[in-house]
């Protein structure tokens, strides 16, 4: 049917040398087909919950690995100075040298894949060649796979994403459960002609080549070129009392909640949340000047530790049936547990339990028994509160965008920019406490512009001049906010804002604050909200909220300071306006 991939298909068979090659079709069998062999081979087991199965990883390969991720642009200031570059030739040669021979003794899958609604004008068909059997369930739920993707396809050309585990098995070998090369592991993107090769890892956006590789690195490049955004970012249809409904789109860093606040359940009555995508969003210009965004993925991700009845109730229904999980801890019935899971529903810690690692845990043991970075996949279809226009092939209009990051300090709750280019300042001076989804250290404190740090496919200073070009005459540009729910109480170290069902609160004056229904304190930071705005209907004191609500001038200005700082490694890629606004008089 494409040429172009039967030529691909028969250069990848001469270097990987595969026993069989499947190409994927999307069927029911040949997902049963699939998982019976990843229980087979001890990948899988299944759970006293339907459809469901656990996977446990290498101990090693348990995150995205950001060192080993790299930006193959002709010129390195095109990688610009936020991604590891090396030269597209001589990675491409190391690259070739670990595929050679990489797949023998496994059976080499190839993946179709389609990003976004099938009818979407703005869906992009690729195709990842994989030797994991996960890689392919899991691309199953989180994207359309296999025949209707094809012929999506047709003769066009398409981005190649090559993946292999890098553990060839040789005659006689025995295979293990989880295989992977961490010692080898690299993520490779070449922009300029379209290929993604990934070798070593099995794990989540590192293996899954459909999600942060190409939906977000070399989508942004595309639509860079395009004039269009695509960003790491959910998207929520939000409905007042009076029926009126409005979308937003908003960053986070990873593990900082965004599928919590994708499936948020209002406490405040008459409003409504409902969710088109909790991770990633391709958006365009509408013929009447709108944005409109789209979901290209399928299916969720999200982090298991800490999602409880409590959290996010709708991602505990979401996931009671046709659900992998990975690096979870598996209960003495047959079913899952990580920290966090009884929060609200009064569950005790179980007494014994098997660890992520495959180990017998008990509440004496010292290490946590779900991995923080585990995960669960599962299709977005499975959401109980899917918006109806979820696969709107046209997407839904944008009214506000939200940056944020996790911040124990300095950052208040919400802001609301002034103008566009203020707007594109919060998502270029953000900054989050590292979280377990990447590996290394985690709690520190990191620049983190518009959550595209790991995903930017290009230079960070054209990305945010890309964003300040957006602003164009018959536009109407989204509100942007900047809000950050993470601030602790400097003495005692508790939280000072409740979180999760409580941002309902923030989200009802972001949203009142579109139409300018409601008031604000203009101030040089942006426009942020009056106390009782916020209080109205909440349990916390006058006192916190006004820590929650204003900003320390002093902290303030050591920020600014370390900003420009950071600002100058852009060089001349980085916009003046964003200097400026940077300076701590602002
Ligand atoms: O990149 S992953 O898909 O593994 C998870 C994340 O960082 O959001
Ligand atoms: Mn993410």
């Amino acid at each position: 049917m494409n040429a172009e991939l039967d030529a691909w298909i028969s250069e990848i068979v001469a270097l990987c040398q595969p026993q069989n090659v499947h190409i994927v079709d999307g069927s029911e069998e040949e997902a049963n087909t699939l998982i019976q062999k990843l229980i087979a081979s001890k990948t899988f087991t299944p759970l006293q919950r339907p459809g469901s199965y656990l996977a446990r990883s290498n101990p090693d390969d348990v995150a995205r690995v950001e060192e080993r991720t790299f930006i193959c642009s002709e010129r390195q200031e095109d990688a610009g100075p936020t991604n590891n570059w090396r030269a597209p030739k001589e990675m491409r040669n190391h690259l070739i040298e670990l595929f050679q021979g990489c797949m023998q003794g496994r059976t080499m899958y190839v993946v179709p894949y389609c990003m976004g609604p099938l009818t979407s004008p703005w869906a992009k068909v690729a195709v990842e060649i994989t030797d994991s059997p996960y890689v392919v369930v899991n691309m199953r739920l989180m994207a359309h796979v296999g025949k209707a993707a094809l012929e999506k396809l047709g003769a066009s050309s398409f981005v190649r994403c090559l993946h292999s585990v890098g553990q060839p098995l040789r005659a006689g070998a025995k295979d293990v459960s989880w295989p992977c090369n961490p010692q080898q592991t690299t993520i490779a993107h070449f922009p300029e002609t379209g290929e993604v090769m990934s070798f070593g890892s099995g794990y989540g956006g590192n293996a899954l080549l459909n999600k942060k590789c190409f939906a977000l690195r070399l989508a942004s490049c595309m639509a860079r070129q395009d004039g269009w955004l695509a960003e790491h970012m959910l998207i929520i249809g939000v409905t007042n009392p009076e029926g009126e409904k409005k979308y937003f789109a908003a960053a986070f860093p990873s593990a900082c909640g965004k599928t919590n606040l994708a499936m948020l359940t209002s406490k405040l009555s008459g409003w409504k949340v409902e969710c088109v995508g909790d991770d990633i969003a391709w958006m365009h210009w509408g013929e009447d000047g709108r944005l409109y965004a789209i979901n290209p993925e399928a299916g969720f991700f999200g982090v298991a530790p800490g999602t409880s009845m409590a959290s996010n109730p709708v991602a505990m229904k979401t996931i009671e049936r046709n659900t992998i999980f990975t690096n979870v801890a598996l209960t003495d019935d047959g079913n899952v547990w990580w920290e966090g899971i009884g929060v609200g529903k009064g569950i005790e810690e179980p007494q014994h339990l098997i660890s992520w690692k495959g180990v017998d845990w008990t509440p004496a043991s010292s290490e946590k028994a779900a991995h923080p970075n585990s995960r669960f996949t599962v299709s977005i279809s499975e959401c109980p509160i899917l918006d109806p226009s979820c696969r709107a092939p046209h997407g839904v209009p944008i009214s506000g965008i939200i940056f944020g990051g996790r911040r124990s300090t300095t950052i208040p709750l919400v802001r609301q920019a002034k103008s566009w280019q203020q707007g594109v300042f919060f998502g270029a001076s953000m900054t989050s406490e590292t979280t377990a989804a990447a590996k290394g250290e985690v709690g520190k404190v990191r620049h983190d512009p518009f959550a595209m740090l790991p995903f930017c496919g290009y230079n960070m200073g054209d990305y945010f001049a890309h964003w300040l070009a957006q602003e164009k005459p018959g536009r109407h540009m989204p509100a942007i906010f900047y809000v950050n729910w993470f601030l602790k109480d400097s003495e005692t170290g508790a939280f000072l804002w409740p979180g999760y069902s409580e941002n309902m609160r923030v989200l009802r004056w972001m949203f009142d604050r579109i139409d300018t229904r409601v008031g604000a304190e203009d101030s040089p930071f942006g426009y942020l909200p009056c106390v009782k705005d916020i209080a109205r209907d909440g349990k916390e004191s006058e006192a916190t909220l006004h820590k929650l609500l204003s900003i320390d001038k002093a902290a303030w200005h050591k920020e600014a300071t370390e900003l420009q700082e950071y600002f100058k490694r852009f060089g001349n890629a980085l916009p003046d306006i964003l200097q400026s606004l940077a300076s701590p008089g602002q």
